[in-house]
């Protein structure tokens, strides 16, 4: 059965209005702008992505990086191995942490926020190959990722026109209104967290109101609340790489997750040294020190939760946790999660 989509709400004609924005995020849980980012600026960042891409041979040879034609045979997704170098390589663009700052942005998030909000200088950029849609991120709140307070803000912004069928953001409007933090176990996918909707909509009638979604552009700009419940849409085109931005914004003042302070980085080791190894300027390095936001622990619970809902489901022999058991056990051997992960596989029999 096709899903039913809903088409986002473009607030553009109340842009300037901080009042009206704010109501409408309190309302709806997000705020969407067509064509609302610097486009140059998105389009100079794409090609440095895209062309990172085509060098570590992620596209087919030949193509015009700018197409993003993907290399299927290639295809690797957050928490692979063969992931990790391409992924760093694109995580030291100066460019992409540059595009935290963008004007526009900073000024858009004082208007919601009623202050200045802080880059979390923990980006995340989205590499998404065509047809791989098992690993398609699952359906989330951003607070079990990112934490901090409930205030914090994401940004979501394809670097590239992104129509339906490339795999973009959808939310469910209204879904921060369930106050909490919804219960949220495995899936194969970006985070690994996953909320059954269907079944948190029998305590919570917020969540009833569908999946929300547009045939983005290059500019278009999404920010919701880190309550608000979203998911990506699967990449189900032929050859096409869906490249995004997820920046998220903190309230200055507002604790920070501890974790939000280093590189992005679901396998290997990666930091800020690195990152800035061959950076022009020196301007944005460590920037957040100078904000002294409080900073919070990391709080293992959500993490902790997922991972023994991916043992339960082995156990009763789901093939997509298996196969996340056997991810851990090759990439985290050294650690309490891996070890554990190839104590249950050999267990069932899946080792
Ligand atoms: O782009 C994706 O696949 C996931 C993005 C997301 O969940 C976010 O921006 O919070
Ligand atoms: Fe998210």
């Amino acid at each position: 059965m096709v899903e039913q989509l809903g088409e986002l709400r473009d607030s553009n004609d109340a842009k300037n209005n901080p009042e009206e924005l704010r109501r409408r995020i309190n309302d709806e849980g997000y705020l969407f702008f067509k064509q609302f980012l610097n486009r140059d600026n998105l389009l100079e960042l794409r090609r440095q992505i895209l062309t990172t891409l085509q060098e570590g041979g992620w596209l087919t040879a030949g193509t015009d990086p700018m197409d993003g034609i993907a290399d299927v045979t290639k295809r690797c997704t957050e928490g692979e191995r063969k992931y990790e170098d391409v992924y760093h390589k694109v995580q030291k663009l100066e460019a992409l942490h540059r595009s935290a700052h963008w004007p526009e942005t900073l000024d858009m998030m004082e208007k919601i926020m009623g202050r200045r909000g802080m880059p979390v200088p923990h980006q995340i950029v989205r590499l998404w190959f065509p047809k791989y849609t098992q690993y398609t991120t699952p359906i989330h709140q951003d607070f079990v990722h990112f934490q901090g307070n409930f205030d914090n803000i994401t940004v979501w912004a394809p670097i590239g026109d992104c129509p339906i069928e490339l795999g973009g953001l959808a939310v469910v409007p209204g879904s921060h209104k369930v106050g909490e933090v919804l219960n949220h176990g495995f899936a194969l996918g970006a985070g690994m967290l996953n909320l059954d909707v269907e079944k948190e909509a029998i305590r919570h009638p917020e969540l009833t109101s569908g999946w929300h979604t547009t045939n983005y552009e290059a500019g278009d700009f999404l920010t919701f609340r880190s309550l608000t419940v979203h998911k990506a849409l699967p990449n189900v085109t032929d050859d096409k790489m869906r490249v995004s931005l997820d920046n998220r914004y903190n309230p200055v003042g507002e604790p920070i997750s501890e974790r939000m302070l280093i590189p992005h980085s679901p396998v290997g080791e990666l930091t800020w040294e690195e990152i800035y190894q061959d950076w022009q300027s020196d301007d944005l390095k460590y920037f957040w020190r100078k904000y002294n936001d409080p900073i919070m622990p990391w709080d293992m619970q959500y993490s902790n939760k997922g991972f023994a809902d991916t043992v339960d489901r082995a156990r009763a022999g789901e093939a997509h946790a298996i196969q996340s058991l056997k991810t851990t056990a090759g990439n985290k051997s050294n650690t309490t999660r891996g070890i554990m992960s190839k104590q249950v596989l050999e267990e069932i029999g899946a080792d």
